[in-house]
């Protein structure tokens, strides 16, 4: 691996699941790496925590700080303090379907929180000698529907998540075009691991197999399985982000795998995983996934995870990424989906007491 010494990075949300294999990532790298974390009445660092270091020992290169994207004098004093090389923001209110209930809040911190970073580095006067990278999303492709999506396909959100990335993506494009910053977007299509939140569908659906597999569960409740996404793995994509930080040239990047599945195919290769056949029958609300060998009812459709817009297909064209930066992703569909039911299987029998299954 490529070794960068005398390299300071900020990450803000550096407890989310990108946060930690960046940050992985930017420590074999030689950086030294400083992460925003939020004030939590419970423990939110369980991502990083294998990362922690004794800020009493020697050569410390992992620190975190206590922060927040709707606190802008907060976010000044960090990046002074901090006075980084890189900034990656990949703090959000990340979940779109909560973004409906918390439309506000997440417009404060996904949008507006991107232009207290930027106004941070503008007020410092760092706009030219730190570079900045902004999680943008293939959300912004929302409603278009003409897959693949690539970096010049119109944009139309299709929720308040999607709306206030919108704002983020166009502001770290002003501040690029007005002041000269080295800010770019990598426009992130799905991209998922062991590390991903519980509530996101992929993981949802791994949990819930490895409970079901477990006999801790009888049957698991989704929304939309019609829905087409392209889901990659997150350490791949994160190799990506930090590529497109050391481009010469600041721009915005489509990251993607170019191949899309349906939320059913992802169910049908997640049971595959455990040996179980997973046979569909009605439509719609009424559609129901049975065990093939016991007949049992192991997956529902629940109206309660429809979403009042939905984004049915997204699909990336991730050619200016491969010509450009050289990356593509490595990770094939099928091991995503395999290793990630293997780690929730894991989990549960650790639980257990069961360590034995696996070895
Ligand atoms: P996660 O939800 O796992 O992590 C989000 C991070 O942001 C967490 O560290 C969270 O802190 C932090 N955060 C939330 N609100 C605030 C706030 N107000 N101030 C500071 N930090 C905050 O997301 P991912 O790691 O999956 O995604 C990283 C980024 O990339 C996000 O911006 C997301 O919108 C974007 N993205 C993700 C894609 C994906 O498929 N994963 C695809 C495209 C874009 P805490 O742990 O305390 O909640
Ligand atoms: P997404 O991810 O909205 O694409 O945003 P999510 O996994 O939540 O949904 C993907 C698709 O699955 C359908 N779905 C369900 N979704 C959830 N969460 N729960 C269910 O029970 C369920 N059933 C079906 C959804 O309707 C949707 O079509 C993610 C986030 O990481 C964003 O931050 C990021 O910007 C985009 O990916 C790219």
């Amino acid at each position: 691996m490529v070794q960068v010494a005398d390299k300071t990075a900020l990450i803000i949300g550096v407890t989310g699941q990108d946060g930690a294999y960046l940050s992985e990532l930017l420590l074999a790298k030689g950086y030294v790496v400083h992460g925003l974390k939020r004030r939590s009445s419970s423990f939110n660092t369980a991502r990083i925590d294998h990362l922690y270091q004794d800020p009493h020992a020697a050569d410390v290169r992992f620190h975190l700080h206590f922060g927040d994207l709707t606190d802008a004098t907060n976010l000044c004093r960090v990046i002074q303090d901090v006075q980084p090389n890189e900034i990656y923001n990949l703090g959000a209110q990340s979940h779109v379907q909560v973004s409906f209930e918390t439309p506000e809040y997440t417009a404060n911190s996904d949008a507006l929180g991107t232009l207290r970073v930027l106004e941070a580095m503008r007020i410092l006067k760092l706009g030219t000698s730190c570079r900045f990278y902004q999680a943008s999303t293939s959300e912004l492709f929302g409603g278009m529907g003409n897959a693949p999506q690539h970096e010049s396909t119109p944009f139309y959100p299709r929720s308040p998540y999607a709306a206030a990335k919108l704002y983020a993506y166009w502001m770290t494009v002003n501040y690029r075009e007005a002041y000269g910053f080295h800010a770019s977007n990598g426009i992130l299509f799905n991209h998922e691991s062991p590390l991903r939140g519980e509530t996101f569908v992929t993981r949802k659906i791994t949990r819930g197999v490895a409970a079901i597999e477990r006999g801790l569960r009888e049957k698991l409740y989704l929304g939309n399985l019609d829905a087409k996404r392209d889901w990659g793995h997150a350490r791949d994509y994160v190799e990506g982000m930090w590529r497109i930080m050391q481009q010469e040239k600041p721009d915005d990047y489509v990251l993607a795998t170019g191949e899309a599945h349906t939320v059913r195919e992802f169910v049908e290769l997640a049971f595959d995983a455990v040996g179980k056949t997973i046979e569909w029958d009605g439509e719609g609300v009424h559609e129901v996934g049975f065990d093939r060998k016991s007949g049992k009812a192991l997956i529902e459709v629940d109206p309660r995870y429809f979403r009042p817009t939905e984004v049915d297909f997204l699909m990336g064209d991730p050619k200016k990424a491969r010509e450009k930066l050289g990356w593509q992703h490595v990770t094939p569909f099928s091991d995503l989906v395999a290793e990630m039911v293997e780690s929730d299987l894991r989990a549960i029998m650790r639980e257990e007491g069961r360590n034995d299954l696996f070895n």
